[in-house]
C-alpha cells in the first residue's frame, strides 16, 4: 500500500467511526430504524454531532500521536485524558456509570483502582472500551499487537474482562480490516479466523462463532435478535462485526445496517463504521454526511499523523 492509500484508509477508519456515531446518535435506544428515517438524517442540512464514542476516540488518537513509536500507552495519562474530556463535555451522552470511574481518576486515584471501583468491584463490561479503540490499529504493527494495545487501552476504565477483552477484539478486527484489499473479494471466514486468533478468551471465541453462524442474509432485526444490540460489550461488538461482514465494501451500508438494528445505534454504528472505513478508505465514505460531520478536519489530520508515524 502506498503512503496516500495508507492515509486514506487511516482517515476512513477515524471518519467512519465518527460518522457511524453521529448518524446513529439520532436513533439511540429505538427498537428499529426505518430506512426513510436514515435517509432524512443523511440528507438534512444539519451538522452531524458526535457523542462520547468519538470524544474518547479523539483522546486515544491524540495520546497515540504524542507517544514515541512503539512505546505503547501511558495508562494513568490516558485515564486522565478520558476523564478530563468527560468533565469538559458532560452533554455527550455518556454511559450510566462511567462517570464514577472518571470522577475517581480526577480525584487522584490510580487508574486500576478507579476502574475496579464500579459495579461492586467487578468493573464495567459496557462497550465504552471497544467503541473508542480503533486508533490503536494504526500504530500496532500486527493484529495480535493491536489486540494487546487495545486491551491495555480498555482496561484503564473497564476492569471487567468482558469490557476490556472487547477492546482487544475490536482493535484486532480493525487492524485486519486495514490489511484487506478493497475491491477484491472479502473472505469473511478468513477474517473471523484472524479475529479469533487474537481472542483473549473462550467467551469471545464463542461470541465470534455465533457471529459466523448468523445467516449472512439476516435482516438487521434478525441479526440483533441473535447477537444483541445493547450497551454491553458482548451485546454490541458481535453485531458491529456482522454489519461489516454483511457490507464489507460499503461503509455507508455497513453503518446503515448497524443503525437499522436499533438499540445502541451510535456505538454499533461507530464500530461498524471504523471497520468498513478501514477497509474502504475515506474516499468511499458518503460525501454529503461527511461534509456535515463535526470534527472531520481534525479526525482526518489525526489519521494522517498516525498513518505516517
Ligand atoms: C449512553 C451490570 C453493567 C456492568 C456490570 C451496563 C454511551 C450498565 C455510549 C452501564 C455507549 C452500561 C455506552 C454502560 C458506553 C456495564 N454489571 N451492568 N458489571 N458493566 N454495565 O457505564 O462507557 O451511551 O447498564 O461503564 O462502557 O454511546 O450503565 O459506560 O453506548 O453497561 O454509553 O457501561 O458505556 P458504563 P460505557
Ligand atoms: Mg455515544
Ligand atoms: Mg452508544
Amino acid at each position: 500500500m502506498n503512503a496516500g492509500d495508507r492515509r486514506d484508509r487511516a482517515a476512513g477508519l477515524l471518519l467512519g467511526a465518527a460518522l457511524g456515531d453521529a448518524l446513529g446518535a439520532r436513533f439511540e435506544g429505538m427498537s428499529a430504524v426505518r430506512a426513510e428515517r436514515l435517509d432524512e438524517v443523511e440528507t438534512s442540512g444539519e451538522e452531524l454531532r458526535y457523542t462520547d464514542d468519538t470524544v474518547l476516540t479523539l483522546v486515544l488518537a491524540e495520546h497515540l500521536v504524542e507517544q514515541e513509536p512503539g512505546s505503547g500507552i501511558r495508562s494513568q495519562d490516558l485515564a486522565l485524558g478520558f476523564a478530563r474530556a468527560w468533565r469538559a463535555e458532560p452533554g455527550r451522552g455518556w454511559g450510566g456509570s462511567i462517570g464514577n470511574v472518571f470522577r475517581a481518576v480526577l480525584a487522584g486515584s490510580e487508574w486500576s483502582s478507579a476502574a475496579r471501583s464500579s459495579f461492586g468491584g467487578q468493573g464495567s463490561y459496557g462497550n465504552g472500551a471497544a467503541m473508542r479503540v480503533s486508533p490503536v490499529a494504526l500504530v500496532a504493527p500486527t493484529a495480535p499487537e493491536a489486540a494487546a494495545l487495545g486491551q491495555r487501552s480498555g482496561e484503564v476504565t473497564h476492569a471487567h474482562p468482558d469490557g476490556s477483552h472487547a477492546a482487544a477484539v475490536q482493535a484486532c478486527a480493525v487492524h485486519l480490516a486495514l490489511s484487506t484489499t478493497p475491491g477484491t473479494a472479502f473472505d469473511a471466514d478468513r477474517f473471523l479466523d484472524g479475529v479469533a486468533s487474537c481472542c483473549p478468551d473462550s467467551r469471545w471465541i464463542s461470541l465470534l462463532e455465533r457471529t459466523r453462524a448468523t445467516p449472512r442474509s439476516s435482516s438487521p432485526g434478525e441479526a440483533a435478535e441473535r447477537l444483541g444490540n445493547d450497551v454491553t460489550a458482548p451485546g454490541s461488538v458481535p453485531l458491529a462485526l456482522f454489519a461489516f461482514l454483511r457490507h464489507p465494501d460499503s461503509p455507508r451500508e455497513a453503518v446503515r445496517f448497524a443503525i437499522a438494528a436499533g438499540g445502541d445505534t451510535d456505538t454499533i454504528g461507530s464500530m461498524a463504521g471504523a471497520l468498513a472505513g478501514a477497509r474502504c478508505g475515506a474516499t468511499a465514505l458518503p460525501p454529503g454526511p461527511l461534509r456535515r460531520l463535526e470534527g472531520a478536519a481534525r479526525l482526518r489530520e489525526l489519521g494522517s499523523l498516525l498513518a505516517s508515524g
